[in-house]
């Protein structure tokens, strides 16, 4: 039988689905089937209709420490020098970080210990990165002679302009959460035993919001990084019109004016 490296659970009464890395004695450093795991758990999400949030976090005192460097598909081999890395890249890690970025509901990464190299990529390509405050935060690509990857070239200046993001890539220093939240790279951190009760408020938040909002807020929010303004309010426009005729755009404003909490239930 296939091990479970990645657990999923819904709970049958709540809209918010938990995710969880299970390698922890690995710190939960991703192998192959990891990989794939993974990805099926985003797109099990994606098509679950009663799932509104996504919680994903680490089992142990890791959250991810990135590739499993003793995996055979990565390890250096003195008997296949030309071995390429970049076949990981383009089958695993790819359809992953692209299953996160399209989530079909908001997914709300609790970082609750260290998250390094393709670890870190992952938990910032989620839509809000909660860490331990006693988690540290670390590219490290550079130590092992390799360029950020899974995302992280693209996002780190995004999320911290130029200057944080090459400091961060060129010297690969381990990054406490308390900076990693001042320098804008994540929302916020919370005391180490807080970290998943607070994703879970706050995931469960999300899940009582209009979902199919929400996640095309995230698809103007990172298109519009490389669009300009004309092309961004047409975007909106075309966006506003759909969303005129959903049910949630009718049930909140009806709340609002019947002063009651609304039922959002789009997807
Ligand atoms: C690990 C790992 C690990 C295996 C800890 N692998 N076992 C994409 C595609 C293609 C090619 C390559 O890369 C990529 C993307 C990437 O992610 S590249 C970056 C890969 N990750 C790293 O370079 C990080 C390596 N790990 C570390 O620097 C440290 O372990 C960190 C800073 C994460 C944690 O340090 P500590 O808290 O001191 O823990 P530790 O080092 O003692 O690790 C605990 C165990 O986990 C240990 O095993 P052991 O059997 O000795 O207890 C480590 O060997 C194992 N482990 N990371 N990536």
């Amino acid at each position: 039988m296939t091990e479970r490296f990645i657990l999923l659970d819904r709970a049958p009464d709540t809209a918010v689905a938990v995710l969880r890395l299970n390698r922890p004695a690995q710190l939960n450093a991703l192998t192959a089937d990891m990989l794939v795991q993974w990805r099926e758990a985003v797109e099990a999400v994606s098509a679950d209709a009663n799932a509104r949030a996504l919680v994903i976090t680490g089992e142990g005192r890791g959250f991810c420490a990135g590739q499993d460097l003793a995996d055979p598909l990565v390890a250096p081999d003195p008997e296949q020098p030309s071995k390429d890395i970049g076949h990981l890249l383009n089958h695993y890690y790819i359809p992953l970080v692209q299953a996160l970025r399209e989530c079909a509901v908001p997914t709300v990464c609790a970082v609750n210990g260290v998250a390094a190299g393709a670890g870190l990529s992952l938990a910032l390509a989620c839509d809000l990165v909660i860490a331990s405050e006693a988690a540290s935060l670390v590219l490290g690509f550079n130590k092992i002679g390799l360029i950020p990857d899974a995302g992280a070239s693209w996002l780190l200046p995004r999320l911290v302009g130029r200057a944080k993001a090459l400091e961060l890539a060129l010297l690969g220093d381990k990054l406490s959460a308390a900076e990693a939240a001042r320098t804008g790279l994540i929302a916020r951190t919370a005391p180490a035993d807080q970290v998943l009760p607070l994703a879970m408020a706050t995931a469960d938040r999300l899940a009582a919001m209009p979902t199919r909002a929400l996640v095309q807020t995230r698809q103007l929010i990172d298109n519009s990084l490389d669009s300009n303004l004309d092309i961004a309010l047409r975007a909106e426009s075309r966006l506003q019109s759909q969303l005129g005729f959903s049910f949630d755009y009718a049930e909140g404003v009806n709340a609002f004016q019947q002063k009651r909490p609304p039922q959002f239930r789009d997807r």
